[in-house]
C-alpha cells in the first residue's frame, strides 16, 4: 500500500495580527496536497511565536516536508530563522521554499543549507509530485517542471512548468485555519474585510513587476459559478461583509468580465482591487453600472510614472495621459483611485521625482479623492524575470553612489540586510543619495497629512482635519522641505500607511 505523504506549510510572520489576511497560497497548496496525501498549516501571522509553534508541532507528528512561502523583504528574515530552527530540530526533514523569493532569486535561495528546494512559479502540481518523490513514490527529482535543486555542489534548474488553470476545489479548505472569522477585520471597506483571489496571473509583462516574472504573461479568469460559491460562503457562512481582492489585476478583457461583475452586484459586497487606466477607461457605461451596483469602492491602479518614455521603457503599456483620464473617470463613478508610483528610478533620478511630484499635484486636481502611494523604484535584476522574458528589454545598468555597479545579494542572509530588506520593500535604493530621501520623506509626510487616507480607521476625524489643515500651506505653495511641525503632530495622529500596511 502507498503511503499518503504529509507536509507541514508555513506562513513566516509578515503582518499583524490585525492585518492578518487567509494565506491564500498556503491554502491552495494544502488543497492539492490533501487530494494525495494530508497537510497542516502554521500561519506566523495568527501564532505569533512561530519557532516554537513549529518545534512543538514537529514534536509530536512526522512529516515528509515542510513547505515555506516566501517573498522577499520581511518575509525572508523570518523565513531564515523558521529553517534555520527546522534544520538544527529535524536535520533529516527537507525544506523547501515556494513563492516569489525563490522564483525570483532561486540560486540565492539555494545557497543556503537550510534551503534544499526551490518552487519557482505556481506551486500546487510541483509540490505534490515532489513529496511524492521525496517519499519514493514519485517521478525523479530531475523530471518535476518547475523545481530547482542541489546535486550535490551543483544548483540544478529544472524547466518551467507550463502556466496551469488549476484544478481548485470547489471550496478552499478555509478550517484547516481553525475558524475562519480571525481573519476577517475591520477596515474602511466594512466591519469584517476578507481577503479572496478570483483570476490568476496577469497577461501584462511589466518589467518591474514580480507577477510578471511568475507568470509570464498568462492570466485565467474564475467562472462565475465558481466566484458566486466562494464569495456567497464567506458572506453567508463566514459573515465577511467586504471583499479586498489579492487578483493581480482584477480588471481583464471586458466581455470576460461582465458575469464577474454580475456576481459581485448581486452579493453587494464593497469591495477593493488592483487594475489598470486603460481598462478602466475602456469599459463601457453598462459595465459602469454594474460595477456601481456591485459597490467597487477602490481600484489600485499602478501609475508608475508620469513619463511615457519611462512607462514605455519597464513595459507597462499604459499612458500618462490614460492615468489622468482614470482619475476623472473614477470621480463620476464614485470610486477611489488609489495611484501608486515609482519615483527616483536609477536614470534621471530627481528630475523623475519632481516631475512625479508635480503630476501627482495634477491629478489631486482632477480627482481631489484619489490616493497616492509612493514607492521607490527598484528594478528586478534581468536574472529574476520570466524565462520568456529574458533578454526581450535593455536593462538599465544600475549603479551605487559611489558609482560601482549594484551587486545583488547572493544568499537569504544577505538579502535580509536591511538595505535590501527595503530594497524589496520599494522603500530603498543603492543610487539614493540622502538629500533627496529627504526630499521625498518630506513631499509624502506633507502629501499624506494634507489628504490623509479614507483607508486609515484609527485617527479621529478631527484630529485629520486638524492635520490636512496644518499642513494646507506648506502643499499650496509647493514648500515641502523639512515639515517639522507635522511631524511632530504625526507622533500624536499615527496616520496608517497603506504601501507598509495593505488595507
Ligand atoms: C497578500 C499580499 C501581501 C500581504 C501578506 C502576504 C502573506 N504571505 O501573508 C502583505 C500586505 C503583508 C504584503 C506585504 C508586502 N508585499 Co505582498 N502581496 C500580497 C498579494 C496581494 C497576495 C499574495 C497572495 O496571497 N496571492 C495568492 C496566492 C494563491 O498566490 P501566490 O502567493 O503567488 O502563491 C502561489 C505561488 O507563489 C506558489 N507558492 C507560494 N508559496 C509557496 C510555498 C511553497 C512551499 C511552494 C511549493 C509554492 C508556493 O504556489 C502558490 C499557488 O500556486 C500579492 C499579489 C498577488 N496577487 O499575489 C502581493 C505581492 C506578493 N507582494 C509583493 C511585495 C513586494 C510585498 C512587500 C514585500 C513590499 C510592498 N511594498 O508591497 C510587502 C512587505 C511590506 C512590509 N511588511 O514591509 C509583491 C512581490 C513581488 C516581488 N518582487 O517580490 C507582490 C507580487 C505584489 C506586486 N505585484 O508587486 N503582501
Amino acid at each position: 500500500m502507498t503511503r499518503r505523504p504529509h507536509t507541514l506549510l508555513i506562513n513566516p510572520t509578515i503582518a499583524s495580527r490585525h492585518s492578518a489576511r487567509f494565506p491564500l497560497a498556503l491554502l491552495n497548496l494544502a488543497a492539492a496536497l490533501d487530494r494525495h496525501g494530508e497537510s497542516r498549516i502554521i500561519d506566523g501571522n495568527i501564532d505569533r511565536d512561530t519557532v516554537a509553534e513549529v518545534l512543538s508541532v514537529l514534536d509530536h507528528e512526522s512529516f515528509d516536508a515542510v513547505g515555506m512561502t516566501v517573498m522577499g523583504g520581511p518575509h525572508v528574515p523570518e523565513a531564515i530563522r523558521l529553517s534555520r530552527a527546522i534544520r538544527e530540530h529535524s536535520p533529516g526533514l527537507p525544506i523547501v521554499w515556494g513563492s516569489y523569493f525563490p522564483t525570483l532569486f532561486t540560486d540565492a535561495a539555494l545557497n543556503a543549507p537550510y534551503v534544499d528546494y526551490a518552487v519557482r512559479g505556481q506551486g500546487e502540481d510541483t509540490l505534490v509530485e515532489l513529496v511524492s518523490a521525496l517519499t519514493g513514490e514519485g517521478p525523479p527529482l530531475s523530471a518535476i517542471a518547475g523545481l530547482s535543486w542541489k546535486d550535490g555542489d551543483r544548483i540544478v534548474h529544472n524547466p518551467a512548468r507550463p502556466f496551469s488553470r488549476g484544478n481548485p476545489p470547489p471550496l478552499l479548505p478555509y478550517e484547516k485555519l481553525g475558524d475562519p472569522r480571525k481573519y476577517l477585520s475591520r477596515t474602511f471597506l466594512g466591519h469584517r474585510t476578507v481577503a479572496h483571489q478570483a483570476a490568476l496571473g496577469c497577461r501584462y509583462h511589466c518589467t518591474f513587476c514580480g507577477v510578471a516574472a511568475m507568470f509570464g504573461g498568462a492570466t485565467a479568469l474564475p467562472t462565475a459559478a465558481r466566484l458566486e460559491r466562494e464569495l456567497g460562503y464567506l458572506k453567508y457562512d463566514v459573515g465577511a461583509d467586504s471583499v479586498q481582492f489579492f487578483d493581480h489585476n482584477f480588471f481583464d478583457r471586458e466581455a470576460e468580465m461582465v458575469p464577474l461583475l454580475e456576481v459581485l452586484a448581486r452579493l453587494e459586497l464593497p469591495w477593493w482591487c488592483f487594475a489598470r487606466a486603460d481598462a478602466l477607461i475602456n469599459l463601457s457605461e453598462e459595465s459602469w453600472k454594474l460595477v456601481r451596483r456591485s459597490r467597487l469602492r477602490m481600484a489600485y491602479i499602478g501609475a508608475e510614472s508620469p513619463d511615457g518614455q519611462m512607462l514605455k521603457e519597464i513595459r507597462k503599456g499604459t499612458r500618462p495621459d490614460q492615468t489622468l483620464e482614470v482619475a476623472e473617470v473614477c470621480r463620476r463613478h464614485g470610486v477611489i483611485p488609489e495611484f501608486s508610483f515609482m519615483v527616483a528610478p536609477p536614470t534621471h533620478t530627481e528630475e523623475e521625482t519632481e516631475q512625479t511630484f508635480d503630476f501627482i499635484r495634477q491629478l489631486k486636481r482632477v480627482n481631489p479623492a484619489c490616493e497616492i502611494v509612493i514607492y521607490i523604484y527598484t528594478p528586478l535584476p534581468e536574472s529574476s524575470m520570466h524565462a520568456k522574458d529574458r533578454g526581450r528589454h535593455r536593462a538599465t545598468p544600475l549603479f551605487d553612489l559611489g558609482g560601482l555597479p549594484v551587486v545583488f545579494p547572493a544568499t537569504p542572509d544577505e538579502w535580509a540586510q536591511p538595505q535590501w530588506v527595503n530594497y524589496a520593500c520599494h522603500a530603498d535604493a543603492p543610487w539614493l543619495d540622502e538629500r533627496l530621501r529627504r526630499r521625498i520623506d518630506d513631499f509624502v509626510t506633507v502629501l499624506r497629512c494634507r489628504y490623509p487616507t479614507v483607508q486609515d480607521m484609527r485617527a479621529p476625524h478631527w484630529a485629520k482635519r486638524t492635520l490636512s489643515a496644518m499642513a494646507a500651506w506648506r502643499y499650496r505653495i509647493g514648500h515641502y522641505d523639512r515639515p517639522w511641525e507635522l511631524r511632530l503632530a504625526n507622533r500624536f495622529v499615527q496616520l496608517r500607511l497603506p504601501q507598509v500596511q495593505g488595507l
